[in-house]
């Protein structure tokens, strides 16, 4: 059982290079592992942002947003067995204080873990081309291959009639953005949220909202397509910042100010009046990755007479073991239509995939084996 599996695997070779479908070895499971045969890889705004620079060791495969059938369980392996439709999402330690609080996303060793290359336990790769390594192991996965290693700490178990092909993104950006809003805002029914850009994660920031039952959900977002979709969604508000460009006066005419507010953008001038829409009390969650020089651009006397929370979220605030079933709960409800969000390529274009959503023709490519 320790003979490794050839596999296809998208490839990036230096920063900046377009991936390429390469044949490649996939180690054999060792203890706590699993391997997946992948049906279906969502591509992450972290994935484009890796192969054009995120810092992590190349040639490296790429792709955490993972589902497919468990294929072959490593020894000691009782949790997960062969034939199991399976969802992988990020990997965690289960060990250190954060994750024996049940926040796996800021697990200490995160970073080595999701980011490092190689197995975190013992440094070996999981992926080889003819004996030479290639990193791997990306958030204890790198599923765009047609098989991924996995930890069972991060595969999750999925129900046999769910469509198993498009739920890959419920590990990652689904969950992100689903479960700032429901796990780290802890929205309840009747409170309001604005959500700053209309992608992926914030329109499943909405989602995650109207699940819960929350009343007002404005989404700020300049491309109308999206703005369209977050209206068909159940948000209350659609603004079009090229239109209104003082959004933070648009969000007052509205409503008055909001309970809570998400920025998935990043970027200072948004998040500065994300801030000012808040009323008392107020909650702001950060999900955006910023320009690497930028601070903080909020008035503190402001922030001060308003008694205003701002934090970073990290995954949503998520626990993937008990999250993805959660979300996939709803799904089946119909509360929940992240496929709504998604849009199908084969894996062979993996580049025009990446394309389509950096150009905002589509919200959250999926790639189908
Ligand atoms: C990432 C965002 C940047 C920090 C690590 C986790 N989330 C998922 O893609
Ligand atoms: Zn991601």
């Amino acid at each position: 059982m320790s003979t490794s599996i050839a596999a296809k695997a998208a490839i990036v070779r230096n920063v900046g290079e377009p991936w390429t479908i390469e044949n490649v070895e996939i180690s054999a499971p060792q203890a706590n592992e699993v391997l997946v045969r992948i049906v279906g890889a969502g591509i992450c705004h972290t994935d484009t942002a890796c192969r054009t620079g995120f810092p992590v060791p190349m040639p490296i495969v790429l792709g955490h947003e993972g589902s497919g059938v468990v294929e072959q369980v490593g020894p000691g392996v009782t949790d997960l067995q062969v034939g199991d439709h399976v969802v992988l999402s990020f990997d965690s330690c289960g060990e250190c204080r954060n994750c024996a609080d049940d926040q796996p996303a800021y697990c200490f060793t995160f970073y080595p873990r999701n980011l490092g290359g190689v197995r975190a336990v013992d440094g070996s790769n999981t992926v080889t081309q003819n004996g030479q390594p290639i990193n791997g192991a990306f958030f204890g996965q790198s599923s765009f291959a047609t098989y991924a290693l996995a930890r069972t700490k991060n595969t999750v178990k999925v129900d046999k009639d769910l469509p198993l092909e498009i739920l890959g993104p419920l590990g990652c950006g689904v969950q992100t953005g689903a479960g700032a809003a429901v796990n780290a805002l802890g929205i309840r029914a009747g409170e309001s949220l604005a959500i700053f850009g209309g992608g992926a994660v914030g329109l499943s920031a909405l989602l995650g909202a109207r699940a819960v039952g929350a009343g007002t959900v404005i989404v700020v977002e300049p491309n109308v397509a999206r703005g369209q979709l977050a209206l068909e969604l159940g948000a209350t508000h659609w603004i079009n910042p090229k239109e209104t460009p003082d959004t933070l006066a648009k969000i007052k005419e509205l409503v008055g100010g909001v309970n809570y507010a998400l920025d998935t953008t990043g970027i200072p001038p948004v998040m500065a009046a994300a801030v000012e829409a808040l009323l008392p009390r107020g909650v702001l969650g950060l999900l955006g990755v910023p320009p690497p020089e930028a601070t903080v651009p909020a008035n503190m006397m402001s922030m001060l007479i308003r008694g205003i929370t701002v934090r970073y979220i990290i995954e949503g605030d998520s626990d993937p073991q008990t999250f993805i079933p959660r979300m996939t709960g709803w799904y089946k409800a119909g509360k929940f239509p992240f496929d709504r969000l998604t849009r199908k390529f084969p894996f062979e274009q993996i580049n025009e995939a990446a394309h389509a959503a950096e150009s905002g023709q589509v919200i959250k490519p999926i790639l189908t084996f």
